[in-house]
């Protein structure tokens, strides 16, 4: 009876031991992973943002993010238009690496959007979504895709994507009120925009599915790539009260107020972290696909302090804002001055996500700069697009520009000159030749992109200073 009695307290004590260590064992081996959102705007300027400078464009809860956590001032787009900035994104190639180097391509026709062939990302192609679900995230896509068609290799399901709600073609995201999203494979009918009615505005739609996701997996680590269609044209908005009074023409008033609009998500994305207990073990990104629109210039200073647009490897074209925020683990306040770039991300959330196989990316992991550790800078940055042929090098504080394989070098020293007015190529012959094999190395020759060797003269005048 007594050995009985000590025995099955000793049994219990055995469980309860074993049941604890398996409990702090869980624990200290299988921390959960933080969850990553990458937020990206579309066409919206370096400048546009109050933490990046604007007195125009009001941004509230993006500039709490900024002092929250850390802006970067020298990041770097992956090109300046939609589709192969995004192709940088998800591939973490630069763009004389990647499938698609311009919003064109040489299949452009007239064809309904189901039927357009644009160049769609390979199947070989190893996508971000891929590498963060073999990492063991769930992983959701909401807003502009732009890398493949329904029936291609580059839709967002055969990609890497669990979850994809938004446009898949990149044209169709220029109608705000279009009776019709995809999600995955499927066509959702917007019944309330049938027959040219406008009583739903898509960002909203695309804003509710992406809280949504975050909800259904608050319990998993999630990645969502939240690429948001504004404030990009066609530029319509529900509403452009807050800048009713403004002396602007009613498109800049409508630009302004999709930023807003964006901004007004965001700040209740925050409040669904914090009201989900998640806040803490989430890293949150915001940045923009890449330059402005030349109207929005002179009103807003959307490019300052940099010269150059959207379609333009000048700064104002491939200069992007770039917010990071993880409480706890990035130091709130922080204004960085590390110089990276889009094709950065996928070895950064590599590193973040415990994916272990080696990578086969042009980028650099971030995440010790994150962290406020000092880091090995870039040795160039890289880019190169085909409307017109541009390419552009950034060595250390040298901007080398060149419109054509047999064009000269420009080159800028963004140190004293950031919006590269004066060419000093002649009193730095050095740098034009280290500028000139970086150039050469890096464009990796495509039957479907020709680069020109030539510039025409209506390409050259974007070199011209101002
Ligand atoms: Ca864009």
């Amino acid at each position: 009876m007594y050995s009985n009695l000590a025995g099955s307290i000793l049994l219990s004590i055995f469980i309860l031991v074993v049941f604890c260590t398996q409990c702090s064992m869980k624990n200290i081996e299988t921390p959960q992973k933080p969850n990553i959102i990458f937020i990206m705007s579309d066409d919206q300027g370096y400048a546009d943002l109050g933490c990046y400078g604007s007195q125009y464009v009001q941004t509230p809860h993006l500039d709490k993010m900024a002092r929250e956590g850390m802006r970067f001032t020298q990041v770097y787009a992956g090109s300046p238009v939609c589709a192969p900035t995004r192709c940088v994104l998800m591939t973490g190639l630069h763009s004389g690496h990647i499938t698609r180097r311009d919003n064109r391509t040489t299949f452009d026709t007239d064809k309904p959007f189901m039927k357009r062939q644009l160049i769609p990302l390979k199947k070989e192609d190893f996508t971000i979504g891929e590498m963060m679900k073999q990492a063991g995230y769930v992983t959701g896509a909401f807003g502009k895709w732009g890398l493949g068609n329904p029936g291609t290799s580059g839709t967002p399901y055969l990609q890497g994507f669990d979850q994809f709600y938004g446009y898949i073609d990149q044209v169709h995201a220029h109608n705000y009120y279009t009776d019709f999203l995809m999600r995955n494979a499927d066509t959702i009918s917007i019944p309330e925009n049938k027959d040219g009615q406008r009583q739903v505005y898509s960002h909203d739609l695309i804003a509710a599915e992406a809280h949504q996701f975050i909800k259904e997996n608050q319990d998993n680590p999630f990645f969502l790539y939240l690429p948001y269609t504004l404030p990009h044209g066609k530029y319509e908005v529900p509403d452009n009260s807050l800048y009713a009074d403004k002396p602007w023409k009613e498109q800049v008033k409508n630009y302004a107020a999709m930023i807003s609009r964006m901004d007004r998500d965001i700040g209740q994305l925050f409040t669904l972290l914090k009201e989900l207990d998640i806040d803490e073990n989430t890293l949150v990104f915001f940045t923009s696909d890449h330059g402005p629109n030349p109207p929005f210039i002179d009103p807003l200073g959307s490019n300052k302090p940099f010269r150059g647009v959207k379609r333009q490897v000048l700064e104002g074209g491939l200069r992007v804002p770039m917010i990071a925020r993880w409480p706890g683990k990035i130091q709130a306040g922080i204004t960085s001055d590390f110089v990276w770039a889009f094709w950065d991300v996928f070895p950064t959330l590599a590193e973040i996500g415990g994916f272990e196989k080696s990578l086969p990316s042009d980028g650099i992991s971030i995440l010790p700069t994150l962290l406020g550790k000092s880091q090995q800078p870039h040795a160039f940055l890289y880019w190169e697009f085909y409307s017109p042929f541009q390419q552009a090098v950034r060595l250390d504080n040298w901007k080398g520009i060149r419109l054509g394989l047999q064009e000269p070098i420009h080159l800028f020293d963004l140190s004293n000159d950031p919006g590269e007015q004066s060419n000093v190529a002649d009193k730095h012959p050095e740098i034009v030749e280290q500028i000139s094999v970086i150039m050469h190395n890096e464009h990796d020759p495509d039957p479907n992109w020709p680069a020109v060797k030539v510039a025409s003269e209506q390409a050259k005048n974007m070199l011209n200073p101002n």
